[in-house]
């Protein structure tokens, strides 16, 4: 990367506006990925299909530039630390002391942010169940005393995490369903917690439609939850 002091800044917009054939050459040679392992996944459904709870707007936006931001910093990253293929997703989240000093963090934010987005994706559909089934409803209450009361505890997570991050409600370590929040990117796995359901709290997750009322995005939010995709990470996470 290279940092333009304002005296350069300004002699390249000179340079550029006297010779624009090599700012279009420039253009027409981005750095290529250094990898291709990473892939951006597509959605289960269209843009426009949560609607009117999150708009097509956000969802596109969110999808082809937030996420492949990710994919694209993660391919590039590959360059620095090869052991990002060599591993599953899940694992190197769960063990980040093994990714070398000089790349840990950003490991953690750009694989955090396609994790949490790519679970994020599947835990949201137009159709499906709209309240919790089978073995995880008795969980719910058992944990939390009623599927309302979890809303709550996670709204209050969201609401709860300064700046930008997730709410989860995850399987612990000691197999017990509980409600966490984590900043920016960083994963439930990170801690040994498996998420069953989890919400996006960046304002980039709502602001064109909520805009500042992350509040009024969290009651929505529930009602594109896929409950039987949870129900699936719930039993996986108890197995
Ligand atoms: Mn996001």
């Amino acid at each position: 990367m290279t940092t333009l002091t304002r005296r350069s800044a300004l002699t390249l917009a000179a340079t550029a506006v006297a010779t624009p054939s090599l700012v279009l050459a420039q253009a027409a040679t981005p750095a290529a990925p250094v990898s291709t392992h990473f892939v951006l996944p597509p959605l289960g459904y269209a843009y426009e299909a949560l609607e009117p709870h999150i708009d097509t707007a956000t969802m596109g936006f969110h999808h082809k530039n937030h996420h492949n931001a990710f994919i694209g910093n993660l391919n590039n990253l590959v360059a620095k630390w090869d052991g990002l293929t060599k591993a599953s997703v899940t694992d190197i989240l769960t063990d980040l002391s093994k990714v070398p000093e000089d790349s840990r963090m950003a490991v953690r934010n750009n694989m955090g942010g396609h994790a949490n987005h790519t679970f994020f994706w599947d835990i949201m559909t137009p159709g499906g169940a709209k309240s919790p089934t089978g073995d995880l409803m008795p969980a719910i209450v058992q944990a939390f005393g009623s599927v309302g009361q979890m809303q709550v505890l996670l709204s209050q997570a969201g609401m709860g995490r300064f700046g930008s991050g997730w709410a989860w409600m995850v399987v612990n370590k000691e197999k017990k369903l509980t409600i966490i929040n984590t900043p920016y990117q960083d994963s439930p796995l990170m801690d040994g917690n498996i998420p069953v359901i989890g919400v996006d709290v960046w304002e980039h997750a709502y602001y064109l439609k909520h805009q500042y009322r992350r509040a009024d995005y969290l009651k929505v939010w529930f009602n594109v939850v896929n409950w039987d995709k949870a129900l699936g990470n719930f039993k996986k996470a108890m197995a």
